[in-house]
């Protein structure tokens, strides 16, 4: 389980498993991974190792013996035929929580081999359970505890309920006096008013402006990947850092773009005489001839 693989940043949680068995009897037929029932395949992306047969309620029977009870969740199908170990990957926009699996092998002599989590000792059970002895009531209880490395009384980690976190972008502007792309914290000005076209997921397009700290800022922002635009710079300013900064909004994270800008030397003297005194007030550290 990582969150660091950035592949896929609308899916920023990366899923990783693997199963094996001694090959004995068949190889693996199917492999259902729990996830909640609002789930679909618009949740997943990047699957690789495996191919994805349905995500939906998986029922005890036929297909799945000796099931505890009916789960919904995604069915797996290897790819290819004779496996008895698969390490399969994918993305996901739903955080991790603890959950169960089942696993069947391809009957062979009359017999299936089946295999889920579970655990019995010393009486206490655990893992993928039918506490009512009704598999169409589905009661298999859960660990609530956090995600962490290992196993929670025989669960595995598995996609949630629950979307992705909201992520912010900030963007700060600033007069790059010494034109080095840089903001050198504390001697170069912020600058307010500067206006960027944000482009994001979901056609998201929204202009933004900075506030008097030279700064504009979302924190409920899809993740994913953003485009900032600087635009309707004002006459005789270049910027000394590039535009269309691309930048990924991560689930949680605060992103950061900055934007540096100058008027240029020959442009200022032009301003100078024809009324573009607010923008020079402030400005003779540039030893630009005042009017
Ligand atoms: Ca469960
Ligand atoms: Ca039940
Ligand atoms: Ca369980
Ligand atoms: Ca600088």
């Amino acid at each position: 389980m990582t969150n660091e693989d950035d592949s896929y940043p609308e899916y920023p949680w990366k899923y990783t498993y693997t199963f094996s068995h001694d090959g004995d009897g068949a190889a693996l037929s199917h492999l259902v991974i729990e996830v909640s029932d609002n789930f679909t395949t618009d949740d997943i992306a990047g699957l690789t190792g495996m191919g994805l047969d349905s995500i939906k309620l998986h029922k005890t029977g036929s297909g799945n013996p000796n099931m505890p009870e009916n789960f919904y969740g995604i069915k797996f199908n290897p790819v290819g035929d004779g496996q008895t170990s698969l390490t399969w990957s994918f993305y996901s926009n739903r955080v991790p929580v603890w959950g169960d699996f089942f696993a069947k092998d391809g009957k062979t002599g009359g017999v299936n081999n089946v295999a889920y989590n579970y655990n019995n000792t010393d009486g206490v059970e655990t893992g993928f359970l039918d506490p009512n002895g009704n598999n169409d009531v589905r009661d298999d209880p859960d660990p609530t505890a956090p995600p962490s490395s290992g196993s929670v009384d025989y669960h595995i980690l598995r996609p949630d309920t629950q979307q992705l976190l909201d992520g912010s972008l900030r963007i700060i502007k600033f007069r790059d006096d010494d034109r080095d792309g840089q903001e050198n914290y504390g001697v170069e000005p912020r600058l307010e008013g500067w206006m960027f076209l944000v482009e994001g997921p979901d056609n998201y397009s929204e202009t933004w402006t900075t506030d008097a700290d030279g700064v504009a800022e979302r924190t409920d922002l899809a993740p994913g990947e953003y485009t900032v635009t600087e635009i309707n710079l004002p006459d005789g300013w270049v910027l000394t850092t590039d535009n269309g900064l691309v930048r990924v909004v991560t689930a949680g994270g605060v992103t950061e773009a900055y934007f540096g800008n100058i008027p240029e030397p020959g442009t200022l003297l032009v301003l100078a005489a024809g009324g573009g005194l607010a923008l020079l007030r402030r400005r003779r550290g540039y030893g630009v001839r005042r009017p």
